[in-house]
């Protein structure tokens, strides 16, 4: 049975979506022309005005934003209200240095929060659940999006957070979790975990809300089967707000997009030109109610397809697929964006060549990040607690970089394969 937090939103006609995103987009770009300069000078070097937009159908002559345009900005450049209005502040896991960190005003917060209980209550939540949070909490976006979510439900909140395996289950036992929000890397773990204690008969779960990271259909059975769950999809990154941005419903057939917050559009990547509904290309996001961090044509790098077919849960929002990959090289390895051109600095900063390959694996449902290293013919060495020493300092300036551990092997020069077209940098064993 059909479940809302917001019915006459989430089910409105798509005449009256339209209408609200019409009228909300014309508001809000005038927003940024007024109080975001770094938007403004992008907007007069295409020449456009907030006079040239007046619906939807003109989003596309406004300009793009991407990751390179937050760093540059970094951190205030983008922000669309002083930050006296500002209330919380969340950023990426990953690069160290220039994170993108965005900001939030109360109702930025809110109304985040409520896009979260959407979820929650697509999924069968309601005040009588007892909602288990395992996503990290702090600045990760994960733990506090889904927690205030919950609150709004009404679901009893158990801000567990990340790790500590052995508490999760026992709470999850001794309170009686009804729902789980995690990433589906970890309910795997879980899963196993409450196989091997033995613990199945008592765990009370009945759905799981995953997402932060890609995630298959056969890995959805598989947790659906273990956890005797229903295992449902949610889609969000920290620049547009955090998770729910869309969300899955019962009909499990793809993730609903709020459509009253957010514009999507699908681009051709390497052209940037839009690309009609059912198309696969790159999820391109405009904010249209965030006051903070207003963003406007918000490249994802998300690969993906949008559809708009009636849903049997009711809801008219358009859906969107499970990401099929990004348009750039970013690796997700545990929840941390890892950039192959990150790992190419370090090892260039500490005298070797640009001769690498990262192999991206996973064991026992957790990642593990490998970089064999070509030594050069000057630090070529086959002393064995040499390499030792040279292996560690590069984990370590590795680790400065990444925030992650990395495994490292240093190999004698030219042993990794050379290609004839495009270097092969990255070989990602995950069965994903
Ligand atoms: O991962 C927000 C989030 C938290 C979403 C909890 C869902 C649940 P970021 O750390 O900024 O934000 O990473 C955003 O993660 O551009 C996608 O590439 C990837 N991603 C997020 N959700 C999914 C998903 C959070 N359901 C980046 N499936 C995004 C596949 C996902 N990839």
């Amino acid at each position: 049975m059909a479940n809302y937090y917001q019915p006459e939103i989430e089910t409105a006609s798509p005449e009256q979506i339209r209408a609200w995103q019409d009228e909300r987009l014309v508001a809000q770009v005038k927003h940024v022309w007024d109080n975001v300069p770094y938007y403004r000078a992008k907007m007069e070097e295409k020449g456009v005005t907030p006079d040239d937009i007046k619906s939807c159908a003109d989003l596309h002559k406004l300009p793009f934003l991407t990751k390179d345009d937050l760093r540059e900005a970094y951190p205030y450049g983008l922000m669309g209200k002083p930050l006296s209005e500002c209330v919380r502040i969340q950023s990426t896991s990953g690069t160290t240095g220039k994170r993108v960190v965005a900001f939030y005003t109360q109702k930025d917060i809110d109304l985040w929060e409520d896009c979260c209980a959407r979820a929650i209550m697509a999924v069968g939540g309601t005040k009588d659940d007892v909602c288990h949070v395992s996503y990290g909490y702090g600045l990760f976006t994960g733990g506090p999006g889904l927690n205030g979510g919950s609150h709004k439900v009404g679901c009893l909140t158990l801000p567990m957070s990340s790790g500590n395996t052995d508490r999760q289950l026992q709470f999850m036992c001794d309170l009686g979790s009804t729902i789980i929000c995690c990433t589906p890397s970890y309910a795997e773990y879980l899963a196993e975990s409450i196989e091997e204690r033995g613990l199945k008969d008592q765990i009370k779960l009945k759905a799981g809300i995953f997402g932060a990271e890609a995630w298959s259909e056969n890995m959805r059975h598989d947790i659906e089967e273990k956890l005797g769950i229903k295992a449902y999809d949610i889609y969000g990154l920290t620049e547009i707000s955090g998770p729910g941005v869309s969300f899955e419903c019962e009909d499990q057939t793809g993730m609903h997009i709020n459509e009253d917050h957010f514009i999507a559009e699908i681009i051709n990547p390497e052209t940037g030109e839009v690309l009609p509904e059912g198309e696969k290309g790159e999820l391109v996001f405009s904010c249209i109610t965030k006051e903070a961090f207003p963003l406007l044509r918000y490249r994802t790098k998300d690969i993906c397809v949008l559809t708009r077919e009636k849903c049997s849960c009711g809801r008219t929002f358009v859906k969107m697929s499970k990401p099929m990959g990004r348009s750039d090289d970013m690796l997700i390895v545990k929840g941390v964006n890892v950039f192959p051109s990150q790992i190419e600095q370090v090892l260039l900063e500490q005298g070797y060549p640009a001769n690498y390959q990262i192999v991206v694996d996973r064991v026992n449902h957790s990642d593990t990040l490998e970089v064999m290293v070509e030594m050069t013919p000057e630090n070529f060495s086959d002393n064995l607690g040499q390499i030792t020493e040279m292996e560690k300092s590069l984990v370590a300036a590795l680790k400065a970089m990444l925030g992650i551990y990395a495994k490292v092997k240093l190999v004698a020069p030219k042993t990794i394969a050379r290609s004839e077209g495009k270097a092969v940098r990255i070989i990602d064993k995950r069965k994903i």
